[in-house]
């Protein structure tokens, strides 16, 4: 099988799953990028995502993640909700509305690979969703999915800013996609939105001013944080930068039954529809009955109380 029909194998398999675009990369080192990513660790931006400074030659080289890679496949999953939080409620980034992707999007992954594999028995591949030391989005914008734009989302020209990336490297040659050109242009629109100064200049996030960071990923309370910052109506995750975009009005909303916002049988609402109340007076073995599976399980119940508490205090 030729690089071609491979090519036309995979897309087909990539719709067949449900995502919504697919591309392909050659294996190369991104030298640039490291050296991105070098500066952005000395300036702090990483705040504590420690891990973001290890394995740094792997991440440069993603050949040698996989013996003979020669291909990085890049498929796009999405996940724009039908209908938008209540903005008065406390804030739930769009992505997490439903179940956890790294799950959801691997699965449709390995069974890509296997059916790869039914075809090419001796091929090798692996899959990669947030899980590895890949920049997915460079790879998705080298594939032609996008470009990276000011806020360093990977924009997708027809599909917009809610998109998710998974990655699978093989070693096969494929046809390649061609880069896209940027469309910022003078567009400032996702660093004057940010409220809290994280978006400090064109393609760069200061981690450390994030209110995605400080309320998913930061182990730390909030009042120890470097930078207290207003956590605006947040308690998990932030769509600020992505809604001020002008092309997150494009894309259809997301059709995965696994991203519908969850639905919480004993409060008779969905995941979004939570009040302020409902989740200060949530226990700890309701939370894991609901959301065991969801992005939410990532900070724990008491991380987000905390959240709902400090918004108070500095208001
Ligand atoms: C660490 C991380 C975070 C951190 C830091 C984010 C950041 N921008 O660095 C935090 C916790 C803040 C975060 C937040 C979010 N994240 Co996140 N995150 C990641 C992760 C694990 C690594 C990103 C990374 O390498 N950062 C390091 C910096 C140096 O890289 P970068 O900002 O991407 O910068 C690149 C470009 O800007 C470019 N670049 C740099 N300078 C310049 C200059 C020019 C001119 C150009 C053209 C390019 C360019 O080079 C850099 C290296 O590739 C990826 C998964 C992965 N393995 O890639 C997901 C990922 C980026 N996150 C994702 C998502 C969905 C989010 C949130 C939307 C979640 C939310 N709603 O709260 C927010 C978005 C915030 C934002 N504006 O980025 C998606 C993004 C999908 C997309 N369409 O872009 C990813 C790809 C996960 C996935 N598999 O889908 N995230």
């Amino acid at each position: 099988m030729n690089g071609e029909e491979l090519y036309e194998v995979i897309s087909a398999l990539s719709i067949k799953a449900g995502f919504i675009d697919f591309g392909a990369a050659p294996v190369e080192k991104l030298t640039t990028e490291k050296l991105h990513l070098e500066e952005y660790i000395a300036e702090g931006h990483n705040a504590g995502m420690g891990y973001m400074a290890g394995n740094m030659s792997l991440r440069e080289d993603p050949g040698l993640l996989l013996e003979g890679a020669k291909s990085v496949l890049c498929f796009l999953a999405p996940y724009k909700p039908l209908v938008l939080q209540d903005e008065s409620l406390p804030g739930i980034a769009s992505y997490a509305y439903g179940m956890d992707y790294h799950r959801v999007i691997k699965d449709k992954l390995f069974k890509i690979i296997k059916e790869i594999k039914a075809l090419i028995p001796e091929a090798t591949a692996r899959a990669f969703t947030d899980s590895a030391p890949v920049f997915e989005r460079t790879w998705a914008a080298k594939a032609g999915l996008g470009f990276i734009g000011k806020s360093t989302f990977l924009i997708s020209r027809s599909h917009g800013l809610h998109t998710l990336i998974g990655v699978i490297i093989l070693d096969r040659e494929v046809k390649y996609g061609k880069m896209v050109p940027a469309g910022c242009g003078k567009c400032t629109k996702c660093l004057d939105s940010c409220p809290t100064g994280a978006l400090c200049r064109p393609f760069r996030v200061d981690a450390r001013k994030c209110i995605s960071y400080q309320t998913i990923e930061s182990k730390k309370e909030y009042v120890q944080e470097e930078f207290i910052i207003d956590l605006k109506n947040s308690i998990f995750g932030c769509d600020i930068c992505m809604n001020a975009c002008p092309w997150s009005a494009k894309g259809e909303p997301g059709l995965w039954q696994e991203f519908m916002p969850l639905s919480l049988a004993g409060y008779s609402k969905t995941l979004p529809e939570l009040n302020a109340g409902e989740w200060m007076a949530m226990e700890e073995d309701t939370f894991k009955e609901y959301f065991s599976e969801s992005p939410l399980s990532r900070p724990g119940l008491q991380k987000i109380k905390s959240g709902l508490v400090v918004k108070k205090d500095i208001r």
